[in-house]
């Protein structure tokens, strides 16, 4: 059996209490590797390990050396692309299709696109007059901001872990992650690359574990962490937070969406079908920024529900290698039985099940695996739980509407502010209710079509501040202004 060691100084390295937890497979519930499980040793290990990466030769090359070696680990990913593929795809079940194209890829992209962006940005500067005529000159400097830790989720597990260790090293800061327990492998690999690409020992560092009494809560307590990035539940947002006030410690996060989608009658239909399919289905509906509630102008409601009952059923379920796949099983037994509460409860409240709504009959070898049927509701009321609460499943609730304040007054009526997307062809109105909604991210007639420079987070308890682009280098270096009187 693979086992999954901590990665630290440049090292694998097994747990100091010798505890271990079992990887599991979601297409066939199989144990398919052993993993470390870290404590407050291995973090105390790691973080000392980044501190002194920080003092040594990474806080001293050259910013062209460190951008040629982060683009190395983009390299390096890509010419391992196939195991990235394997390990990502066994630890989470999904499509390779999917994974081919997004995950790897776009995992090995965050390193390209921080480092060049880092390299390019400028710092400000302002000449001030003085009252003895010679006048000062300020401009302001960036440095790392020091130790990161990097709690990461399951969904995207390669991709949202580079989304922020990319940007940190560009930076020039030293990083500790904590992968999610339900997909360690690809992290872990990771090590390996960082090694081949000459990043130094105890710049990368990787702790297994779970969150609470566990590498997570020990990695966001500990003093030496001088900032925490966080993608996960709002929940373990929460809990975060509180740990990393002790010290003051800054926080980047981006946590969980209800988002809405807004589908006008004078949508090109086959663009919004197509584009409601992916945002409610893809990856299983496991996606942050997944559409959970649909509103369809009351002409096309009709046409709408009955086009995206027959996409949802025309979705291919099965294993990862088929290339036919395209649409993989929730991420674990655990999550289909919060999911499959959610199906019982949209029952109760008195929804009408369009389609879906249980588990599928699967063949015999994937008997154990965490499918689940897609699943489309109509009917329930806004106060709903089904409709305010946030799912993570393959599943969403479409309800008609007939005005535009009526659907923007709707789709803001969520303590969520992560995602919203409007489908029309009147662009001028795509452009009023876009600058009414209550979200980070606002797409029309798209969905997931997203440049890596743009910022990325959400309002509400979908997150605080923005990633991506120059805009997580406000979180990633600390500015200083440095005054020169002349
Ligand atoms: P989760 O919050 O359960 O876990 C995320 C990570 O936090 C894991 O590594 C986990 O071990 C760790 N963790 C849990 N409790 C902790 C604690 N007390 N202290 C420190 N670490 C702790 O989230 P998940 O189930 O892995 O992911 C699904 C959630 O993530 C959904 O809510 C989804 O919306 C959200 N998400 C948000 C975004 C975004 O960009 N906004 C992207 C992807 C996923
Ligand atoms: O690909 C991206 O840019 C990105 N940040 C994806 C996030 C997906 C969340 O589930």
């Amino acid at each position: 059996m693979k086992e999954i060691r901590h990665f630290i100084n440049g090292e694998y390295v097994a747990s100091e209490s010798g505890r271990l937890f079992d990887d599991i497979d979601p297409a066939t519930g199989e144990n398919i590797a052993r993993v470390h499980e870290g404590g407050k040793a291995e973090i105390d290990r790691a973080v000392a390990a980044a501190r002194a990466a920080l003092d040594g030769e990474w806080g001293h090359l050259p910013i062209a050396e460190r951008m040629a070696r982060l683009h190395r680990v983009a390299d390096r990913i890509n010419e391992r692309f196939e195991e990235f593929l394997a390990a990502e795809c066994a630890d989470t079940g999904k499509p390779r299709s999917m994974a081919s194209h997004i995950d790897i890829p776009r995992g090995a992209a965050n390193f390209k696109i921080f480092a060049d962006l880092v390299k390019n940005v400028p710092t400000e500067s302002f000449h001030m007059d003085t009252p003895d005529g010679t006048g000062a000159l300020n401009y302001a400097i960036r440095r790392p901001k020091g130790v990161i830790g990097v709690i990461s989720p399951w969904n995207l597990p390669l991709l949202l872990m580079t989304w922020k260790v990319g940007p940190a090293l560009a930076c020039g800061n030293a990083v500790v992650v904590k992968p999610s327990e339900e997909t360690p492998q690809t992290t872990a690999l990771l090590g390996e690359v960082m090694n081949e690409a000459g990043i130094p020992a105890g710049v990368y560092n990787v702790v297994h574990g779970f969150g609470p009494g566990s590498a997570g809560e020990y990695l966001t307590q500990h003093k030496g962490v001088d900032a925490v990035t966080f993608t996960g539940e709002t929940r373990t947002g929460t809990a975060i937070m509180k740990a990393a006030a002790e010290g003051i410690r800054d926080v980047s996060f981006e946590l969980g969406g209800k988002n809405p989608a807004i589908v006008f009658a004078d949508a090109d239909l086959d663009q919004a079908i197509e584009g409601t399919m992916r945002s409610a289905f893809a990856n299983c509906g496991q996606v942050c920024f997944g559409t959970e509630r649909v509103y369809v102008e009351r002409p096309v409601f009709d046409e709408f529900v009955s086009r995206l009952k027959a996409g949802a059923e025309a979705l291919k379920m099965g294993p990862s290698q088929d290339p036919d796949v395209n649409f993989g099983p929730l991420i674990s037994q655990e999550h289909r039985d919060k999911v499959l509460g959610y199906y019982r409860l949209a029952e109760e409240e008195g929804a009408t099940v369009v389609t879906g709504g249980g588990v599928p009959e699967m063949p015999e070898a994937f008997g154990g695996g965490a499918w689940i049927q897609p699943t489309i509701w109509t009917g329930l009321g806004d106060d709903a739980r089904v409709v305010r609460e946030e799912i993570f499943g393959p599943c969403c609730h479409i309800r008609p509407f007939d005005s535009e304040d009526e659907v923007v007054g709707l789709a803001n009526d969520t303590d969520y502010g992560l995602a919203a997307t409007v489908w029309t062809r009147d662009l001028a109105r795509a452009n009023r209710v876009v600058r009414r909604l209550e979200a980070g991210l606002l797409w029309v007639n798209s969905w997931f079509l997203r440049d890596l420079r743009t910022p990325f987070g959400g309002m509400k308890s979908s997150g605080i501040g923005r990633e991506g682009g120059v805009h997580g280098l406000e979180f990633y270096s600390e500015l200083s202004n440095v005054c020169i009187k002349l």
